[in-house]
């Protein structure tokens, strides 16, 4: 591969060098991780992608080439890298082909893997191929039906009969977190209710562990915050209500038992089981009966939302009793109470709480203050906090210390205890439809619901010839009777199989441990190599798994810390979210709308380094850009111009002082900023160094070309080899250490400039005083406030005006 003579006039030519180096890596298996090393081990792990038939488009690629760089740069750094991919090729696409087409799921997903696999060989990206895995292999899956045996073992898998979401369009159940605003997560259909035998998952018996060990992670904020709110733990109590004159009771949850005073009526659930108790004793019976029907039909964010007009009706001849100071109060059903939420049951406070004040409004329910603001009697409703009043003995009480006293005093009386409750549901994990995981269980008559021996996993999935959903509830499995019918492995007597197959998110829940022992046939993960690699050091992927993977993962990786299987608590350390690719229009890339960029156009055209420059550089990693196929030729021009640098300077013996300082501060520069993903800055780095360099090309010395070469390697892989290969090295640039800048060549003033969009200012940054404008404005981009400022809008014109000032026109 070495080069005798270097042809200062030759071209730069990706679709020559690009295959060339890519056939070399391969060959000398450069990529493979190794598990048994001495060095430091770092893993970085891709959020999987779905093999859809459409290929990837180039924003997959932006968090692939960012995380390549990370790759690339440590295994210079002295790490044992592993960074594998796979295929999470389970799902609805694949089986809504083959119920159009006929063709087997396997066969169209195996075809647009090797597409996939194609496009990202092409792309330059490290992946340690060796560990390739994919969900639906039965190798693979077996481990996953393991798992679900390990939950059912543990009481964590269990059948309910209640009504779940349902997709009238897919045909079939949804968990939660698959219901997105109403609609279903995939099509977008009106998800509605049915009642259905169903597997479930007590993924709430973690609800502590998964909210408490959120703390340890470095994640994003924000999706820390909505995992945060999607467990929705709410300290409070629940309070005894008497019924006036009967035996039952009303037992509601409030997180503001300091308002107990203030609570004028009571409001069940429609479903409320004692709706149906007093029956009997209601004395509009038909109204409420015909009220409750109308309101089971609703959604529940139908119910709950806080723009539509409340309604309910009362129990006329009901009342129940306030424990706090004996009054009889009305008792009423409303829609807006959820059944499966706290109890069931509120106790309305119309002078504190929204919801209570629009529904007394309407009902002409009477309305107390107690608590009130320092400054005087609020407006109501007043959810905030202050003294009580109106609370006979707790008057004068600050609302946070009466909440607590309010709880002891009932308590002493039999009527309150605290309590904690929790937004998070189980986890609905049974889907109707066919290219899923076969769940491995067995009912027979005889002996109940009894699981596949661990020793016939995988329980393979059957093919069959009508890929339908039946919509009956049954899966298509249902009408394969020679796969049904089988023998209770307790008993030996006739039983029939689990038609139900397991979601998509089963497969990704552990993937990530799969590609540390990919061939392990007798263990999930060899205990060795989970020590060595785990956890994932860095997790790169979107931001809208944020409470379905992410979620169902961490509660998985925790059963099997439970049962030993691994050693970490959390499974993800570090996780970062890519922005989206916008098109160039500022809209959504999709197919319909005719504006996707196809990364093999780029590739083609361009060249594989330009378009992992290209993205890296479009912008802060974490926002969402807009693609510019202008700016597509800006970065292949600037490869160009690299290239030709290095031809035209590799006889030059020694570089100059200045230069010589400038390359050092460039090693320091994206050596913190790989660090940090900041690899928008890093490209505006070397821009400005190559601008000065060519303005000095007879002081630009081999020396600083090498450097030069090591530190652009990572972000732009051939073209580094190639020319790595040209100055006289037999090694590839990958083999070499990561360079280090000397401290004492760094020595520099910083100015500070600011920052300006559409002439008012909005921040000041620090940079140095001879960073040129590339590097000051991609400073400028990347800072908190700013990006917040640039989110989503289009930049028409940029302003600089050097060592005062950048004005972002939008
Ligand atoms: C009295 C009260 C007074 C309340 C007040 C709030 C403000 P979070 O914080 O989300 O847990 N609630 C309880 N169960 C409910 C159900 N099944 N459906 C609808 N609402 C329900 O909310 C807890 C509060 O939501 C509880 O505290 C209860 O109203 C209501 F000034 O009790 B509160
Ligand atoms: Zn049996």
């Amino acid at each position: 591969m070495e080069k005798e003579n270097c042809d200062k006039n030759e071209e730069y030519r990706p679709s020559v060098i690009e295959p060339k180096w890519q056939k070399f890596w391969e060959e000398t298996k450069s990529h493979r991780a190794a598990d048994d090393s001495e060095k430091p081990k770092f893993y970085n792990l891709d959020m999987f992608p779905y093999p859809s038939g459409a290929g990837l488009h180039v924003g997959h690629f932006k968090g692939y080439a960012a995380n390549d760089v990370v790759a690339r740069q440590k295994r210079m750094a002295g790490f044992d890298v592993l960074h594998p991919m796979g295929w999470d090729a389970f799902g609805l696409p694949a089986e809504n082909y083959a119920i159009k087409t006929g063709i087997q799921p396997e066969i169209s997903t195996n075809k647009n893997i090797e597409n996939i696999k194609r496009q990202m060989k092409m792309a330059g990206l490290s992946y340690d191929w060796s560990r390739e895995i994919n969900t639906t292999d039965p190798e693979y899956y077996k481990w996953t039906q393991w798992i679900f045996l390990k939950l059912f073992e543990r009481g964590l898998a269990y059948e309910s009969e209640l009504p779940i979401n349902w997709c009238p369009k897919c045909l079939t159940g949804l968990a939660n977190e698959e219901v997105v605003g109403g609609n279903c997560e995939r099509c977008g259909a009106p998800v509605g209710k049915k009642n259905l035998r169903q597997w479930v998952l007590k993924i709430t018996a973690y609800a502590d562990r998964l909210l408490e060990d959120l703390a340890g992670l470095d994640w994003p904020d924000r999706i820390v915050e909505m995992q945060r709110n999607w467990i929705g733990k709410s300290e409070g109590a629940e309070v005894k209500f008497k019924i006036k004159g009967l035996e039952e009771e009303i037992n509601v949850f409030t997180t503001r038992p300091d308002t107990l005073f203030g609570c004028t009526y009571i409001v069940l659930a429609p479903e409320h089981p004692l709706v149906e108790k007093l029956k009997d004793k209601i004395a509009n019976r038909a109204a409420v009966e015909s009220y409750v029907k109308a309101a089971k039909q609703k959604m529940d964010l139908e119910r709950i939302s806080d723009v539509k007009d409340k309604t309910g009706v009362r129990f006329e001849g009901i009342t129940a009793i306030n424990p706090v100071n004996g009054r009889e109060i009305s008792v009423w059903a409303a829609d807006y109470v959820l059944m499966n939420y706290g109890t069931g049951a509120v106790m309305a406070v119309p002078s504190h709480d929204c919801r209570d004040f629009d529904f007394a409004k309407k009902y002409n329910l009477e309305i107390i203050e107690v608590i009130r603001p320092e400054s005087g009697p609020a407006e109501l409703p007043y959810e905030g906090g202050g003294a009580l009043v109106n609370s006979g003995q707790f008057d004068g009480l600050d609302w946070e210390e009466a909440k607590s006293k309010i709880i002891e005093w009932l308590k002493g009386r039999g009527s309150a205890r605290k309590t904690v409750h929790y937004k998070l549901r189980d986890w609905v994990f049974s889907r109707q439809r066919y290219w899923g995981e076969p769940i491995p269980l067995i009912h027979c008559d005889k002996c109940g619901t009894v699981p596949v021996p661990e020793d016939q996993l995988p329980l393979r999935l059957p093919q069959v010839e009508k890929y339908q959903p039946t919509g009956t509830g049954e899966s298509p499995l249902a009408a394969i009777a020679d796969w049904v019918n089988t023998v209770c492995p307790k008993c030996g007597g006739a039983a029939k199989r689990e038609t139900n197959t397991m979601p998509q998110w089963a497969g990704s829940s552990w993937y990530y441990l799969r590609f540390l022992d990919p061939a392990n046939g007798k263990e999930l993960v060899s205990k060795n190599k989970e020590k060595y690699w785990m956890p994932v050091d860095l997790y790169v992927g979107g931001a809208e798994h944020a409470v379905l993977h992410l979620l169902y993962a961490r509660f998985w990786h925790k059963v099997l810390f439970d049962i030993g299987a691994v050693s970490t608590k959390e499974p993800f350390q570090k996780l970062r979210n890519i922005g989206i690719v916008l098109a160039e229009d500022g809209q959504k890339m999709s197919k319909s709308k005719g504006n996707v960029v196809s990364p093999d156009d780029i590739v083609k055209e361009f060249g594989a380094d330009t378009l992992r420059v290209y993205e890296l550089f479009m912008g802060p990693f974490d926002q969402a850009i807009a693609w510019s196929t202008d700016s597509v030729r800006g970065s292949r021009k600037f490869l160009g111009r690299v290239w030709h640098l290095v031809l035209e300077c590799a006889d030059n013996k020694k570089s100059g002082d200045e230069i010589l300082r400038k390359v050092h501060k460039l090693n320091q520069k994206i050596s913190g900023d790989i660090e940090q993903l900041k690899f928008n800055t890093a490209i505006a780095a070397f821009m400005e160094f190559l601008n000065f360099a060519e303005s000095e090309k007879k002081n630009v010395g081999k020396d600083a070309l090498k450097r030069l070469i090591l530190l652009l390697a990572p972000f732009a892989p051939h073209i580094c080899e190639e020319l790595w290969r040209n100055l006289g090295n037999p090694e590839s640039v990958f083999a070499q250490p990561w360079p280090m800048a000397d401290q004492n060549l760094l020595k520099e003033d910083t100015i500070e400039i600011i920052v300006q969009i559409n002439g008012k200012m909005r921040d000041k940054i620090s940079i140095s005083a001879d960073a040129g404008e590339q590097e000051a404005i991609a400073i400028a981009k990347d800072t908190e406030t700013i990006k917040k400022w640039l989110d989503r809008s289009q930049i028409k014109k940029t302003i600089f005006v050097s060592g005062r000032l950048i004005n972002f026109v939008v």
